[in-house]
């Protein structure tokens, strides 16, 4: 039988660590070379630091931040961009579809109204829609988690990619980082692996460097990554409006982003605020009390731009930063192995704490950032819960408010009570939608698909 390898003892017991040993002797030589890799991972030096409090928010200056209408003045650069191939597609993946009640990767899920396309083909469809119009390739780069990464993969072959290249894909997977219970322990979920989870959608500045994504956007001359999370069925993916607000030379900013007006203060999305001087997103947890209720004279909420975690990157700016975002932490319940039964229990409480990064956490190290709000009932009707809010039911009224939006504006009467769904293959906006042949009226109770 191997012994644990001695460097790895050391490292184990300088961190008081040496329980994730406690079974090693009855492991069979795969479980044991299984569980030396997992502890090889593990970046025990980083734990001292991620036990700390966190400093309050409390402390810092808050103000609101400067928001600019989303407009058309750049669209002419932001096409001759798309056009140049300057755009690729990064969308983070690694969540499950537990909050959804759906047993595989989120972006497998059926996200439409009447055909049930999955996330994952909302988007596929929307850049080949726009590799099309624009006679370019879109690449798109997907970070998956060790979860659901073969699930991910099996998805898109097996469905033939949504018919895009698959060399136009670019698969990474993101790092994972152990959990601790109150006593500052890490814990195992079986007896040769440690209780791990995803690093987060920050990941994703790390994951993209080390797999290679980055070298491989450079290599194809990519300039902005337009980011979006896979659950938003409305979200615009290619967006020339945006994208030439984002890079034309006015403004030539590093990193910009998408709100929306919050409408109720107590709405779960991240608010664009400056922080200490910097913009920044504090999610919603994190604002301190009193100001997500705080209000103007004229009665607006003063902390209004709500994040819907769009997106774009300068390329450049990627390779530049440090991979040191800051590690937030959440309570959550964790599965252990109980050292002395053996057993498996499943806390009914939280137990733990789990470590993420967030993307919006590059925003205060960019030299130049914008903030730009665009309508909600154009592009947010996010699907994260199995019921009520934000679930498929009002993600789905969404979908064919705007489809009914986009047809009235074509020209097309519609009755209110049909049901429309606008393939992203028909187009990315109304002016794209009159390019179809299009019904003159569409009668109450109607279900039509263009
Ligand atoms: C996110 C934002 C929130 C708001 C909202 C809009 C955070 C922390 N909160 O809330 O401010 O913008 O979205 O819809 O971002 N993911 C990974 N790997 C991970 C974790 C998440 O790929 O380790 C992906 C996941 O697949 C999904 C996205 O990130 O596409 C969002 O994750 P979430 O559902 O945890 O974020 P949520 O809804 O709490």
């Amino acid at each position: 039988m191997n012994t644990l390898p001695s460097n790895l003892q050391k490292q184990l017991a300088d961190c008081k660590q040496e329980h994730l040993a406690h079974f090693w002797s009855k492991l069979s030589a795969d479980e044991q070379d299984h569980l030396t890799k997992q502890l090889e991972s593990i970046d025990f030096a980083l734990y001292k630091n991620l036990l700390e409090e966190n400093p309050s928010n409390d402390e810092k200056l808050f103000e609101p931040c400067e928001v600019i209408l989303l407009n058309d003045a750049f669209r002419e650069a932001g096409m001759s961009s798309i056009a140049n191939g300057e755009i690729g597609v990064l969308t983070v993946a690694g969540g499950q579809g537990t909050r959804l009640g759906w047993s595989g990767p989120k972006g497998t899920f059926p996200a439409t109204p009447i055909t049930g396309k999955s996330l994952f083909q909302l988007i596929a469809e929307q850049i080949l829609f726009a590799s099309e119009k624009y006679k370019t390739t879109i690449p798109w780069y997907i970070m998956t988690s060790k979860e659901n990464d073969a699930a991910t993969r099996s998805f898109l072959l097996d469905n033939n990619c949504f018919g895009m290249q698959r060399t136009d894909i670019f698969l990474f997977t993101q790092n994972e980082i152990p959990a601790v219970n109150d006593d500052g322990s890490m814990m195992l979920s079986s007896k040769s692996s440690i209780a791990m989870n995803p690093d987060g959608h920050g990941g994703v500045v790390s994951a993209l460097r080390s797999s290679g994504g980055l070298d491989e956007m450079v290599t194809r001359g990519i300039k902005y990554l337009s980011y979006v999370q896979v659950d938003n069925p409305l979200a615009n993916v290619i967006d020339p409006d945006f994208i030439g607000l984002h890079c034309s030379d006015r403004s030539s900013s590093e990193v910009s982003s998408k709100c929306v007006l919050k409408t109720d203060p107590e709405e779960r999305v991240g608010v664009f605020c400056k922080v200490n001087g910097r913009i920044e997103v504090v999610e919603y947890s994190d604002l301190p009390s009193g100001k997500a209720h705080e209000r103007t004279a004229e009665g607006a909420l003063v902390y209004a731009g709500g994040s819907i975690a769009m997106h774009l990157f300068t390329v450049t700016f990627l390779q530049q930063i440090a991979d040191d975002l800051p590690w937030h932490k959440a309570r959550k319940k964790v599965p252990f192995i109980d050292l002395q039964s053996g057993e498996r229990i499943k806390p009914e409480e939280p137990n733990a704490c789990k470590f993420e990064k967030f993307v919006f956490d590059v925003i205060p190290l960019a030299k130049r950032s914008l903030v730009v709000e665009t309508s909600r009932v154009e592009e947010f009707a996010p699907i994260k819960n199995a019921s009520g809010k934000d679930s498929a039911e009002t993600s789905h009224a969404l979908q064919v408010e705007r489809a009914k939006l986009w047809l009235l504006r074509s020209g097309v009467e519609v009755a209110k009570g049909a049901l429309v769904e606008i393939s992203p293959l028909s187009g990315a906006s109304p002016d794209d939608l009159m390019k179809n042949q299009l019904p003159s009226s569409i009668g109450d109770e109607e279900v039509v698909v263009i």
